[in-house]
Order: structure tokens, then sequence, then C-alpha cells
């Protein structure tokens, strides 16, 4: 009798969240983890695995179904673990193996997916492989990207090409012990692997096999439109947008990112994810892009198994001077209207390269765009701290340690600095705003946090994090999972979208976001299944309609930068309905199996 308790109440749960056509990835919630920022447990100032097992419950409390977590991987941390000297080993700054085991556990225990990342374009030049290569040992030689140099007429040698890297300077650095130039997109400490060796192909193979035989659900996949060179090393042509000869942007990268050969890697990645869960649970393993390309070359990696690119258009291509009609068209409709077909959406707000929310935006547009991100249709991702809208903290130079604006001078480091996004997360108004029992962090707690934090926000009758969590309940429900989805601009600046399920109007939801400064009236007539009278469902903490408020379809205020979700009541009938439904069904699958 226990057991059929439990497996009545699994279908009942799995009733409710996932629909039978969609597997468990399609509408996830992703919540991204900077394992240094997020909790410290032995008060080293440095976030690491036991402090972020230990605060697993946050992210059930927030809705989240999904981790992903920056690499934790061993490292000399010259680009904070984005250069890994071991990929199957953890840093020490962050635990050890157990600690990661126990961290899976615990996860799984909470029904959380943990995706890790995987950075295949380079290792460390500590990696033992790069020192094999620089030595001239086989089979690892040829394992990184090397080349002899171009001879000059007077016999000089010098860098093969004009290659410049993302963090500044040429992509070139010469070894004076193998006697050759290798390749580095990033720091010269981050040397390109080579793909086009079949050994290094075999050696990535092996390292997400190693890391899903520990229990992970799938991998964030870093830079990928790096992966492959062109193999006959042409100098890129000038962009003619900057004249500064060591600035990245200086060239088109027509021959170092975009590869054809790239997408074929992926492919090959994609088959060994099937391949593994079919030997195993028939569990999907997941694959998600990090491509900053342009739009055609990004969504390509659908086409060649990527599970998703991550969209990045809320990122690049719109920011807070848009206009409501640039962000409909530049941000939500280009990725909608150009998915292939049957490929699952994503939206992503930052992460740790970019500015928080609140200070690339504004702090009132933190619940507007939460509400985008959490109701358009596929995946979320959320990067920590955003579930409270925490802002950039300015780091002085004395402090500064990202390896982009540490390359800079005093005067300049600051426009290239992803450190002002990557402060601890702000828990409470205790030490280290909760992070850790240090007065010293590795990077300082904003100042802001005695009033910025999760704990104040959770005792508030309103706030960011109280909207956040409504936010990811209404996303559980069909008609977000599901629903059709329909972008209309509604006045200059106001977005609405609603989400409709074709079997009931009575449960769409609308959507509606002022990206300007002022109050705007705007009319829903435009959406012909709209009732008449709606219930404000969800407000943004600055709104002036606030929950439970009825307003009329042809005339509802929106105040500066608010976002609203109006439904057509403030009760979520449909999940009554369901869950009489379920009952009646797994009673009818009980019955039918002879329990
Ligand atoms: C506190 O953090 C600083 C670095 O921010 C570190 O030097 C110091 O050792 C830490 N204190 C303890 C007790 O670990
Ligand atoms: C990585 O670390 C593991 C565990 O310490 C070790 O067994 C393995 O040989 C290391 N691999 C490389 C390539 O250094
Ligand atoms: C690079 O130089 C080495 C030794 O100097 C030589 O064996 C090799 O063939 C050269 N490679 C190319 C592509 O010219
Ligand atoms: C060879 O030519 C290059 C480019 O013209 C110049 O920078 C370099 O100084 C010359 N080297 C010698 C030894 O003359
Ligand atoms: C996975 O699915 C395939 C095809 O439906 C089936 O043959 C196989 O037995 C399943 N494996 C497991 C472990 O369930
Ligand atoms: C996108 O990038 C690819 C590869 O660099 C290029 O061929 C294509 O013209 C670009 N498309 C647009 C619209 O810029
Ligand atoms: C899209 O999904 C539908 C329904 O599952 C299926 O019939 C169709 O073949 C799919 N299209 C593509 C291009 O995969
Ligand atoms: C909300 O309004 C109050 C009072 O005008 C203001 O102090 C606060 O900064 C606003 N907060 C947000 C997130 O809009
Ligand atoms: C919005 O308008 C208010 C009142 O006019 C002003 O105080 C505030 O600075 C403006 N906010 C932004 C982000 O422009
Ligand atoms: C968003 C992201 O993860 N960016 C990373 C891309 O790869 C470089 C090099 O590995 C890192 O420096 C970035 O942080
Ligand atoms: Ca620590
Ligand atoms: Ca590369």
């Amino acid at each position: 009798m226990k057991g059929v308790r439990i497996l009545l109440l699994v279908a009942l749960a799995s009733w409710n969240s996932v629909n039978a056509d969609l597997e468990w990835w399609q509408t996830t919630s992703v919540y991204q983890i900077y394992p240094r920022s997020w909790k410290d447990s032995d008060g080293d100032g440095i976030g690491d695995l036991p402090g972020i097992e230990s605060k697993l419950q946050h992210l059930v409390d927030s809705g989240i179904d999904t981790f992903w977590l920056s690499p934790i991987y061993e490292s000399p941390m010259v680009d904070f673990g984005y250069d890994i000297s071991n990929f199957t080993s953890i840093d020490p700054i962050f635990g050890t193996m157990d600690d990661f085991d126990n961290l899976v556990a615990t996860a799984k225990s909470l029904g959380l997916k943990v995706i890790m990342d995987l950075v295949p374009n380079h290792s460390s030049d500590e990696h033992e492989w790069f020192v094999k290569s620089l030595a001239g040992t086989e089979p690892y030689s040829d394992y990184y990207v090397w080349h002899n140099g171009t001879e000059l007429e007077n016999g000089t040698i010098t860098v093969p090409n004009n290659w410049i890297s993302f963090f500044g300077g040429s992509a070139w650095t010469w070894s004076s012990a193998r006697q050759a130039y290798y390749l580095h997109q990033y720091t010269e400490e981050q040397p390109d692997l080579n793909y086009r060796n079949e050994y290094v192909v075999q050696e990535m193979k092996d390292i997400i096999e190693f890391w899903l035989d520990r229990g992970i659900d799938g991998f964030r996949v870093d830079t990928i439109m790096t992966l492959v060179e062109d193999a006959s090393f042409p100098d890129e042509p000038l962009s003619g947008t900057t004249d500064d000869s060591t600035d990245h942007d200086y060239l088109l990268h027509y021959y170092t990112e975009d590869q054809i050969e790239t997408y074929e890697v992926v492919a090959e990645w994609r088959e060994l994810l099937d391949d593994y869960a079919f030997k195993t649970d028939n569990v999907t393993r997941i694959m998600m892009m990090e491509a900053y390309s342009n739009l055609t070359m990004t969504l390509l990696y659908y086409d060649y198994g990527a599970h998703f690119p991550f969209n990045f258009r809320f990122i690049r291509s719109v920011d807070s001077s848009s206009t409501a009609q640039e962000v409909k068209e530049l941000a939500i409709d280009a990725w909608l209207d150009n998915l292939p077909d049957n490929a699952t959406a994503d939206w992503v707000l930052g992460n740790h390269d970019n500015s928080r929310v609140a200070s690339r935006y504004t702090p009132e547009q933190v619940d507007a765009l939460n509400m985008i991100n959490l109701l358009l249709p596929g995946v979320s991702v959320t990067y920590y701290g955003e579930e409270i809208g925490m802002e950039d903290e300015s780091i002085s130079w004395e402090d500064t340690v990202d390896p982009q604006a540490c390359n800079q001078d005093e005067d300049s480091y600051e426009s290239n600095s992803r450190d002002p996004a990557r402060t601890p997360m702000q828990w409470d108004t205790t030490t280290s705003a909760g992070f850790s029992t240090n007065e010293s962090t590795w990077l300082p707690v904003n100042s802001n946090y005695l009033t910025l934090n999760l704990a104040a926000q959770i005792d508030a009758d309103v706030s960011h994090y109280k909207v956040f969590q409504d936010l990811t309940t209404l996303r559980k429900e069909t008609v977000i999972q599901e629903g059709t989805v329909n972008v209309q601009l509604l006045s200059d600046n106001v977005i609405c979208f609603s989400r409709e399920l074709e079997s009931s109007s009575e449960d769409a939801v609308f959507v509606l976001t002022n990206f300007a400064n002022n109050t705007e009236t705007v009319s829903l007539d435009v959406f012909e299944n709209a009732p008449d009278s709606l219930v404000v469902y969800i407000a943004s903490v600055n709104s002036t309609l606030t929950a439970g408020t009825a307003v009329s379809r042809s005339s509802v205020e929106v105040s500066a930068y608010a976002g609203l979700v109006l439904r057509t009541s403030t009760e979520s009938s449909a999940n009554v309905l369901i869950s009489t439904a379920t009952l009646t069904l797994c009673m009818a699958f009980l019955v039918s199996h002879q329990f």
C-alpha cells in the first residue's frame, strides 16, 4: 500500500509539471551558480561546493528546476576556472570529489537537475597535455594549435597571422621551448586545443562521459564558436569599428569563429549524449551552447544537435535605451520567428560576463524582465542574484581581479571588468551578507546588502523575490508550459504577450511590460480572445495596480517600467481541475495495473 501511495504522489507531481509530449529540459528553469560567489562554507572568503550544497533549498524555494555550475575544475585560476589544468578533478578551493558527489546526491534528492560547465576550446598552460605538447612528447605534440610562424624577407620569424585574443593583443605566443607559436583565443595561459587531432576529440568525449557517470544531467558548453579555426590561418579582415589594433573587435572573425567543423564536433557530442541516455535510463542529457555569434550561426547549433544555444538577444541586441518596438523585434520576435521547427526557445537576461539586469537596464525593470524571461515559451536562464535584483558594485582598481580588466590600466579597466557582476550572493544582513563568516571576501560584497538581500525580500510583503516566486509557480502551469504565444506592441512603450491553450481560453495569461519611465494606458483589444474583464495576477513591485485588482480589457494602466500579469481570475482553477483529473487517471492506471 505504501508503494502505491508513493506512486500516486509521483504521478500527481509529474502531471502538474510535465506534459507527456515535452521532455524535462524543454520547460526547465535554469539558474547559473558562480561557485566563487554563492556560499562559502569554510570562511576562506571564496564560495565552495559544501556551501552550495547547504543552500540548495533556496533553489527549490525559488521554483528553480536546474542549476548550472560555472567551472569548479582544477585550475591555476588565471581566468577563474575557465583555465582548466585537469578536466576530471575538482579544484581544492571548491572542495573534493566527495563534496561534488554529495552535492549531486543532495540535488537529486531535492529534484534538481545538475549541469556542468564544459570548457572544450582550451586548457590551462599548466595542464599535463600542454606540458607534454611543449616538450614534443607524442601523442601530445599536436594536441594544441602550433605554428612555426611567418618568415619575413630579412629572415625574422614573426606571428603566423593577425589574429587577436579576446583579452587583447596577438592570439599567438612564442614558446622558446618548442620554438613555435601556439594559439590562444583567450589569455596566453589558455592555449587552444586542436580539434583536428582525433585524440583531442576522443579526450573530450571521455571527459563528457566521466561527468555523466557521476550523475549529471548535461553540459553548458563554453565559447563553442571558437572551437575550430581555419586550417590555412588566413589574416582576418579589419572591422573598421575601432582603431585599436590590439582590441579583439579590431577584426572580423571569419576564420577563428563559426567554422563548420565546430558544428560537426557538436553533432558528435549529441550522438554521445543520446547514446548515453539510451544505454542507461533514457532520460535526456542536454547540451546548451554559449556562442556570441550572429543569429544565423547561433541558431545553426540547433540543426547540429544542441538542445539549445543561449539566446543572448536581451544582452547583445537591446539595452535600456531600446524602444519597446526594438525589444519586440530584435529580442523576442527575432528568436521565436527564426527557430527551426520544433526547436525549444530559451531566454537569458544575464551571466557572469555582463552587467547585472538592474544595472544594464534599471532596478525598476527587474520584475518586468523576469516576467519576460520566465513566461515566454521554453527554457529560462537566471544568473544568481537576479531573483532578488542584485546590482553591479563598482570595484576599485586595487580590488579588481578579472584578467580582462587587469590587462588594462587604472583609467580604462572599468569598462572591461566583469567583477561588478560577480560579487557575493546577498543572503542576509549578517557578516559579508551571509555569504561567508570572513569579513574579507574574494570580491567585496556590494555595499547595498543591508537593504538588498534575500532575507529582507522574504520578509517584505512585496519584493522582487516574491514576484520571482509567483512567476516560477505560474510557469509550472500547463498554459505557460504548452500554450501558444502571441506578442503584440500595444503602444510605443508597452509590449504584451499572451499565452493561451486552445482547449481553454479561461486560462489565458497576458503579460504587459512597459519599457518607458512613464505610465501608459493601453487596450488589449488586439487580442481577440481577451476577456472583457481581467484581474492582476502578478504585479511588479512599484506597479500602481497591485495583485488582485480588477481591470477592463479596453483600459489597463501600466505604470513606469512596470510589468503586469493578467488573468481571468486570481484563482488558478486549472490546477484544481488537473489534480482531480490526475487522481481519476491515476486510479484508472492503478486499477488497470492491478496494484
Ligand atoms: C579571509 O579571507 C581572506 C581573503 O579575502 C583570506 O586572506 C583570509 O585568510 C581569510 N580568513 C580565514 C580565517 O580564512
Ligand atoms: C586528473 O586528476 C585525476 C585525479 O586526481 C588523475 O587521476 C588524473 O590522472 C589527472 N589527469 C590529468 C590529465 O592530469
Ligand atoms: C615546423 O618546424 C619543425 C622543426 O623546425 C618542422 O619539423 C616542421 O615540419 C615545421 N612545420 C611546418 C608546418 O612547416
Ligand atoms: C625585419 O623586418 C621587420 C619588418 O620589416 C622589422 O620589424 C625587423 O626589425 C627586421 N629585423 C631585422 C633583424 O632587421
Ligand atoms: C530505452 O528506450 C529504448 C527504446 O524505447 C528501449 O529499447 C530500452 O529498453 C530503454 N532502456 C531503458 C534502460 O529503459
Ligand atoms: C553570419 O555569420 C556568417 C559566418 O561568419 C556569415 O557568413 C553571414 O553572412 C553572417 N550573417 C549575417 C546576417 O550577418
Ligand atoms: C515536429 O513535431 C511534430 C509533432 O511531434 C512532428 O510530427 C514533426 O515531424 C516535427 N518536425 C520536425 C522538423 O522535426
Ligand atoms: C520603488 O519606488 C520606491 C519609492 O518611489 C523607490 O524608492 C524604489 O527605488 C522603487 N524600487 C523599484 C525596484 O522600482
Ligand atoms: C524616471 O522618472 C523619475 C521621475 O521623473 C526620475 O526620478 C527617475 O530618475 C527616472 N528614472 C530613469 C531610470 O530614468
Ligand atoms: C559566459 C561565459 O562563460 N564566458 C566565458 C567564455 O569563455 C571565456 C574563456 O574560457 C571566459 O573568460 C568567459 O567567462
Ligand atoms: Ca570556501
Ligand atoms: Ca579554438
